[in-house]
């Protein structure tokens, strides 16, 4: 069976709230398989090269300072459809507009304090993976 991967981030919001282990447990009970995983911190330059396609945004500033503020758990994970189908665990951008029992429902703060980040195509995975990990650190 065909399987693909995906890139998420627990974001410092989540991170700080002390909710890493129940997301962890959500995306392994909802059937997705680690292939790497790492707990580093975003300097600010860092946050904003892995954000630079919102840098025309009215909130880039806001979003670069919020990602470079704490620890963040990095990681790739495998599924078939594993960007659709992550999108749909982690719910919509805006925690107020997520379905009931999406991460982000849970857990996030608001709409720029989000809890978890999804990667929106297989190409953007691939991309954000490549980011963070190494060859070697991709099981
Ligand atoms: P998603 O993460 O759901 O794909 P994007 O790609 O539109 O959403 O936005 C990337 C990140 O920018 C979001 N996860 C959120 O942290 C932040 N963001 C998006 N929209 C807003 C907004 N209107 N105000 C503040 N921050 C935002």
């Amino acid at each position: 069976m065909a399987t693909n991967l995906t890139f998420t981030m627990i974001k410092p919001d989540a991170m700080a709230d002390g909710h890493m282990g129940k997301i962890i447990a959500q995306i392994q009970a909802a059937g997705f398989h680690f292939k790497a995983l790492k707990m580093t911190r975003l300097s600010k330059e860092q946050a904003q090269a892995f954000y630079a396609v919102h840098a025309a945004r009215p909130f880039y500033g806001e979003l670069v300072d919020f990602m470079s503020s704490g620890p963040i758990l990095a990681a790739v994970l495998e599924k078939e459809n594993a960007v659709v189908e992550f999108r749909t665990l982690i719910g919509a951008t805006n925690p107020a507009e997520a379905a009931e029992g999406t991460v982000r429902k849970l857990y996030a703060r608001n709409i720029g304090e989000n809890a978890i980040h999804g990667s929106d195509s297989d190409e953007n995975a691939g991309i954000e993976a490549a980011f963070f990990f190494s060859g070697l650190e991709r099981a």
